[in-house]
């Protein structure tokens, strides 16, 4: 397909895993992508797009972007590969998938991905489709935000908070364990509106960094206590006769049960688990309990704990508490994937399935999946995502990855880490060379993207690629023979989910964005999805799932081999893996550095600036030293997954992180870690 060469800007969407989703304007001159920037007529982007993206064009014409499919001809780890065509390629995976098939059956084959791009056709369509149709074993997504969606569930009966765009009418904001500013930037610019309105800003966390200097008051809290925080904060409210009886009778469930357990909760005894002094306990619950319209931004760090999918059922009680919920600005927000969520039985095809009981495996668990599991996995499929980088207990990983009989095929658009490992590695568009379709996870507008540019190279798109492959497989026509577009129509289903009522193909391409529900949402408390229609604060569901019923504080489980807790979160100017290969984005990153308070480095005889070594039973890293306040003593973060560099001693932190699944969702816990520090030439 060629297109007039002219001078144009044109709408596109931004495809990463960010809960922005925001709407970018891009400039072509003579076809070639000149500048992109942030659509000043969306109403959430409002023409401001974070640094990255801005420099997205660096992404797309990066020199060392893949242009053709390859095949390994030397170890897997090292990068030697030699060119072959799309025939070849889908010829030798073709045969192996059938091979496998009949020698070991479907479930031998494994897909790994996640959101590379977010688009819903190349991250939940037609690969979907694909693998149930082939039944492949399942693949448990739930490395991002599974514990804290189930726990938020629990007490909201689904991933719905209020509209952001409401948030300007907020009074206090508590944004707990989300480093807003480099992770959710449109909600600083909501914040800052309700700010010069007379809003404080408050956050807590675990890290003193860039949202912490951006807000008005910072709580310094220890990994894995925000429970026990939140439950001293409604042992104030309650013990001070704060808590809106009128609405909890009215709205909620369990509110007796609630406090009893809050009365355990004392400041004192809540200083002591989480490290906040008691007399801020007291002066947060009342300052919570007397402000209103008071809003919670919950953040997914803290929910990558052992305990997380607790600690966000814990804190999504706090607004039902003092009323919030039926005030504009009022409420919380953890995720609100439930107002535009598609039809995806009608995309995915689950019935597709050749046997319903296939095997399911964590993607949290990639390392003993490849390495234990019996019978074991003959082929991985890898695409939107970079296991070998962002999977915890990476050794384990790449030990699996590294069996000899093991068939990988990735689908990116670079030799990611994980591509080295692989026997046939694909070359994807990007998604300015896409049709789909996006949702936000945080606001509430859908938008369709068409393509800006044509594919570069032999590049071919996740839809392209698994439809292809399908029909190769002598899959039916009716089903894989599809357009982009019809998918789409099959997604946007109004009787599967009325807020997409009038929202259709045609019209969204004449309007480009369309917000869920017309913009008319109902008051939350007429619609709340748990199973009694209030919000739980007791939860019969939990105590059904082994459970407790009510909101607890647990520790975390990592046994206390080593001293220090480490909390690897991600950086500023990557998403996830992505992007850390840009040039210009990695000098601002500088390198990856260890944050320790200065007490430890005393005691330690460590100096500022110093390479040290961090370990523990799983791995060991190498960094750079940063002294400091920015933790409390006994915390130890880093920020940012790098790619490995072994030239210049650069290791991937995941070496550290524990497979060990979360309370809740089958969650990923990598922040529940602990490691010693060592100097580099100890052991
Ligand atoms: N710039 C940038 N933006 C991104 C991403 C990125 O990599 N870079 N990734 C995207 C993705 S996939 C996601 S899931 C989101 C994640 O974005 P966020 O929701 O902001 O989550 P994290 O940055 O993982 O962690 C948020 C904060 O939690 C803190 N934290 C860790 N443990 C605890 C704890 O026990 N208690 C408390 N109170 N705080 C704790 C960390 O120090 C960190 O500041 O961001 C998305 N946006
Ligand atoms: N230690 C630690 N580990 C973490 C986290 C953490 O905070 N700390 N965060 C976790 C979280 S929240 C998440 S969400 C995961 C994210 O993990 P991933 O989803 O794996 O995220 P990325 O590292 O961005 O890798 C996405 C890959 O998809 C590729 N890609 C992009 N678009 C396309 C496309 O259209 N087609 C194909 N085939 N490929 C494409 C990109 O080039 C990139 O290599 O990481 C988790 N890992
Ligand atoms: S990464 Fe997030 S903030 Fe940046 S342009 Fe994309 S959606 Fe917007
Ligand atoms: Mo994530």
């Amino acid at each position: 397909m060629s297109r007039p060469v002219v001078n144009r800007t044109v709408r596109s969407v931004c495809p990463f895993d960010c809960p922005d989703t925001c709407g970018l304007s891009v400039t072509l001159e003579e076809g070639k992508i000149t500048q992109i920037t942030g659509d000043t007529e969306h109403p959430v982007t409002r023409g401001a797009i974070c640094n990255k993206v801005r420099q997205l064009s660096d992404r797309v014409y990066h020199p060392e972007r893949l242009l053709y499919p390859m095949r390994r001809i030397g170890p897997k780890g090292d990068l030697s590969f030699e060119r072959i065509t799309w025939e070849e390629a889908y010829e030798e995976i073709a045969a192996r998938m059938q091979s496998i098939k009949t020698e070991h059956g479907a479930d031998a084959i494994l897909p790994y991905s996640f959101y590379g791009n977010m688009g819903v056709l190349n991250a939940e369509g037609m690969d979907r489709r694909f693998f149930h149709r082939l039944g492949a074993s399942q693949l448990d997504r739930s490395i991002c935000n599974a514990a804290g969606a189930e726990g938020y569930t629990y007490t909201m009966g689904g991933s719905i908070g209020i509209d952001p765009e409401d948030t300007v009418h907020t009074k206090l904001f508590l944004i707990w364990g989300c480093n807003l500013v480099s992770t959710n930037m449109h909600q600083t610019m909501l914040a800052t509106e309700a700010r010069r309105n007379g809003a404080t800003v408050i956050h807590i966390d675990v890290h003193r960094n860039r949202t912490s200097a951006w807000a008005d008051r910072f709580i310094h809290v220890k990994p894995g206590t925000d429970a026990a925080l939140a439950l001293g904060m409604m042992h104030v409210i309650i013990r001070d006769g704060l808590a809106h009886t009128a609405f909890l009778e009215q709205h909620a469930i369990g509110y007796k049960e609630l406090a009893l357990q809050a009365a355990e909760y004392t400041p004192e005894r809540v200083e002591a688990i989480t490290g906040v002094p008691a007399a801020e306990i007291e002066e947060l619950g009342r300052l919570y309990g007397t402000t209103s319209p008071s809003f919670i931004r919950i953040g997914n760090g803290l929910q990558h704990h052992d305990n997380g999918g607790m600690i966000v059922r814990t804190i999504s009680c706090l607004p039902a508490l003092t009323g919030q919920w039926g005030v504009r600005g009022g409420g919380a927000m953890k995720g609100n994937s439930w107002y535009s969520r598609l039809n995806g039985l009608k995309i995915e095809r689950p019935d597709l399935l050749p046997d319903p009981d296939v095997r399911t495996v964590s993607m949290n668990q990639l390392g003993d999946a490849l390495l234990d599991l019996a019978p074991p996995v003959r082929m991985l499929f890898v695409y939107n995502s970079n296991p070998a980088i962002v999977a915890p207990d990476q050794n384990r990983v790449r030990e699996g990855l590294l069996r000899s009989d093991l068939f990988t095929v990735t689908h990116d658009l670079f030799l990611t880490d994980t591509c080295k490992y692989s026997d046939i590695v694909l070359p994807a568009t990007s998604h300015f060379e896409n049709l789909d379709l996006y949702t936000s996870y945080w606001h509430l507008y859908l938008q369709l993207h068409e393509p800006i540019m044509d594919p570069m190279g032999e590049c071919k798109s996740n839809f392209t690629l698994f439809k292809e492959l399908a029909l190769r497989l002598g899959f039916e026509q009716e089903l894989f023979d599809i357009s982009e577009e019809q998918m789409i129509r099959e997604a946007l289903d109004s009787e599967h989910n009325p807020f997409l009522k009038g929202i259709t193909f045609d019209e969204l391409q004449a309007k480009t964005w369309m917000k869920a529900g017309g913009g008319l949402l109902p008051p939350i408390t007429s619609i709340i999805p748990t199973p009694s229609g209030k919000i739980e604060l007791f939860s019969e569901s939990m105590l059904k799932a082994g459970l407790p019923p009510v909101p607890v504080h647990s520790p975390l489980r990592e046994p206390d081999t080593y001293p220090f807790w480490l909390v690897t979160g991600p950086n500023h100017s990557f998403i996830n893996s992505t992007f850390a290969n840009q040039e210009r984005l990695q000098k601002l990153e500088k390198k990856p550095q260890l944050h320790m308070h200065a007490d430890d480095a005393a005691a330690l005889g460590f100096d500022d600036g110093e390479r040290v070594k961090i370990r523990n039973d799983r791995g060991a890293v190498e960094m750079t030293l940063r002294i400091g306040n920015d933790v409390l003593p006994g915390v130890l973060v880093t920020q940012g997954l790098w790619w490995e560099d072994h030239q210049i001693g650069r290791q991937a932190v995941n070496a550290l992180t524990p497979q060990r699944l979360a309370d809740m969702g089958g969650g990923a816990t990598f922040f529940s870690n602990r490691v010693e520090v060592l100097r580099i030439d100890q052991n």
